[in-house]
């Protein structure tokens, strides 16, 4: 069988992303329906050698619409994501906008597909930094039990779009040919800086990003009780998000036995030989679909800890390859 799939935000980075996943892995699709903003009306995309028109989203465009991946804005998602599923389509949702309600499910794949199994036609994928988050430590938990976690993000400017890649780079050569930049999409320029801030603090001093990494991995991990303290920082990379994370654990768990689980774990790929310089970097994943762990380190302040450092294409794992997989997990278990 195939489907009829709309892209909403097909012009943006996730979109485009998505639609280069779709191709990759032969997706079974019948007709394409390329939607954005009417900004983007009448420009051409190609998907598979054909050219297709973008056109302005619209609720009627979901009329014969099997799978919607949405990946324009949480507004977006509030105002069309029913419209769709009304509309019978199943809608794969990139944006916060449902993450947390009780009956939308949130999925990780390789973390809790059984969760599809309730969906009522609406499945929220994560924020990209708690995807590659807990596709490493779900292997652990299943072993040790985490009490704890402490993440420090590292994360690139694609995760906020185009308008930021482009930003970097302008800054970055305003800056190499002496000039003041100019900070348009950010509040201070992010060439050769780091900002401590991403999306919006609230009266507690963190950032919704933190929180976002707080809740989601309780709900994917469906484990109300791990706790997670996050710092999430905005760093000049142009592509893939980079995370410190030290974990506590109930119960013993060795260095050689987190690598020996990391290295059968699905999606996971250990670089971790620090003496031959063998550690994950995102100027190597970029493009890659796996989530790379390394600097895999027993944590000696407590009794059973271990430090992380996990690195991922927050493009493709942590949006549009989560999408995709969610879309294939539906077909495998005749969900759609
Ligand atoms: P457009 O290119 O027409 O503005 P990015 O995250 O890279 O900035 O991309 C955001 C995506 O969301 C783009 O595809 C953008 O389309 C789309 N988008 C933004 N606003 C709207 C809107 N009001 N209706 C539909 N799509 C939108
Ligand atoms: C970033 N994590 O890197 C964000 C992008 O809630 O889906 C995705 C925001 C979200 O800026």
């Amino acid at each position: 069988k195939k489907y009829n799939v709309a892209v909403v935000g097909a012009t943006g980075a996730v979109g485009r992303t998505m639609l280069k996943v779709l191709e990759e892995r032969d997706f079974p699709v019948n007709n394409i329906l390329l939607l954005a903003s009417s900004r983007s009306e009448g420009l051409s995309l190609e998907f598979k050698g054909k050219t297709y028109r973008v056109k302005e989203a619209q609720p009627s465009d979901f009329e014969g619409i099997d799978i919607a991946l949405f990946s324009a804005g949480k507004e977006i998602s509030l105002n069309l994501a029913p419209e769709a599923v009304k509309r019978g389509a199943v809608v794969i949702d990139n944006s916060n906008a449902f993450r947390l309600k009780e009956d939308v499910p949130l999925v990780v794949p390789e973390v809790n597909s059984a969760d599809l199994l309730w969906h009522k036609g609406l499945i929220a994928n994560p924020n990209c930094s708690t995807i590659q988050m807990v596709v490493v430590l779900k292997p652990l938990h299943d072993r040790a039990k985490i009490k704890r976690v402490v993440v420090s993000t590292y994360q690139a400017v694609s995760g906020t779009g185009l308008e930021a890649i482009e930003e970097l780079k302008v800054q970055s050569d305003e800056i190499l040919k002496g000039k003041t930049p100019e900070a348009k999409v950010y509040p201070h320029p992010i060439a050769f800086n780091l900002l401590p801030h991403i999306d919006v603090f609230d009266e507690t001093g963190y950032s919704l990003e933190e929180w976002k990494m707080v809740h989601e991995t309780k709900k994917i991990m469906g484990d109300k009780d791990i706790r997670v303290s996050a710092t999430t920082v905005r760093v000049p990379v142009l592509n893939c998000h980079s995370e410190s994370v030290n974990v506590e654990f109930y119960n013993k768990i060795t260095r050689e036995e987190a690598i020996e689980i990391l290295s059968k774990a699905e999606g996971v790929v250990v670089r971790d030989d620090p003496s031959n310089k063998v550690y994950p970097m995102p100027f190597y994943i970029s493009g890659k679909n796996e989530v790379f762990v390394g600097r895999i380190r027993q944590d000696f302040t407590v009794e059973s800890g271990l430090n992380l450092w996990i690195v991922a294409d927050n493009l493709r794992k942590g949006a549009a390859y989560n999408a995709v997989q969610i879309a294939e997990r539906l077909i495998n278990m005749n969900l759609i």
